[in-house]
């Protein structure tokens, strides 16, 4: 059996593989507390706090950020860190020897825990380059991750990730407590027939983003057209099935909310991520106008517009919006 301290390919001046096996280590332990809420009354609904981005915490949330938060600081290979819940980015106590800046959505799709439907957690991973532990050496493109993955809590617990070598799953065997790999070299289809978005915004959407979705909904058997439509609101399993069966996902910028004029998903620990994985898988990422890899972020928590999936789909997607705005 394939472990996962084997397969992630190791690094120059830094120890990738244990880095992972600390993520899976985390994971393990978010999937526990998620399959336990609700037992004897606790575990579900809101903690009481509210997070930088204004969103009221699920307890769920709260435990999963202590627990992202402890086995990173504790690795000894994190010289800075960046959460989805915190403000600032964080220096562990031995950040001076940390090899990687590392940023992560603790517990993505957290609006989903009391319906049990799949959420996950996110990682992105970069060398260190600032010659002592920096938070603003988080604020790279995110062609320059090492690695990234993310976690599905769902029928199953599986770790998806990339380290430039392909994109490979990884499935908890709950009897072993062992991760065991079971999708090699994942690749998804260079054009998909699901088009995966929240319809409910699109008063407030593009002309270019209207003009997608009717194309993707007009009747063109000889193209798989219509597309279907599904939609979980959980970005990590609407992205995993994107990245098995193919088609699209879609969070564009829109007119809603004038606070969020590049949509709702966060460039560091979602979009970028989610992106690389996405292209070491034979995909795209894009934000409709550039490709999501190639943006520099000027801000910890900044938000950009994501369309992601088979690169025939996401490239009719660009047309139209680079057509239409
Ligand atoms: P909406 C979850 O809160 C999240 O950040 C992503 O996981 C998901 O894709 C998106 O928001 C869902 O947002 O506005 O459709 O509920």
């Amino acid at each position: 059996m394939t472990t996962l301290l084997a397969h992630v390919p190791r690094v120059e001046g830094g120890n990738l593989p244990a880095l992972l096996r600390t993520i899976a280590d985390a994971g393990n332990r978010i999937a526990r507390a998620v399959a336990r809420a609700g037992i004897g009354g606790g575990g579900l609904g809101a903690s009481g706090r509210v997070n930088i981005q204004g969103e009221a915490c699920q307890k769920l949330d709260d435990t999963a950020q202590d627990i992202f938060a402890e086995v990173l600081s504790s690795s000894g290979l994190v010289a800075v860190m960046a959460s989805e819940e915190v403000e600032q980015p964080t220096i562990p106590p031995d950040g001076a020897r940390g090899a990687f800046a590392v940023s992560f959505d603790p517990l993505d799709g957290s609006s989903n825990i009391d319906t049990n439907i799949s959420i996950g957690s996110i990682f992105s991973v970069l060398r260190r380059r600032a010659p002592a532990p920096d938070p603003q050496d988080l604020l790279r493109p995110g062609r320059e991750q090492v690695a990234a993955g993310y976690l599905v809590y769902g029928p199953r617990t599986t770790l998806t990730y990339s380290a430039g070598k392909g994109v490979h799953t990884f499935t908890l065997d709950p009897d072993l407590d062992e991760w065991v790999l079971t999708h090699e070299d994942m690749k998804i289809p260079a054009r998909g027939n699901t088009c995966s978005t929240n319809g409910g915004n699109s008063p407030w959407w593009f002309p270019g983003m209207l003009k997608f979705v009717e194309w993707a909904k007009t009747v063109d058997p000889a193209s798989g057209r219509p597309y279907g439509s599904r939609y979980v609101g959980s970005l990590v399993a609407d992205f995993h099935r994107t990245l098995l069966k193919g088609g699209i996902f879609l969070y564009p910028a829109d007119t809603k909310d004038p606070k969020k004029p590049e949509g709702k998903l966060r460039l560091l620990y979602e979009c970028s991520p989610i992106a690389y994985l996405a292209e070491q898988a034979g995909g795209a990422a894009s934000t409709g106008k550039e490709r999501i890899l190639d943006i520099v972020p000027k801000a910890f928590h900044q938000r950009c517009p994501l369309a992601v999936g088979s690169r025939e789909d996401v490239a009719q997607y660009d047309v139209f919006t680079n057509q239409l705005g």
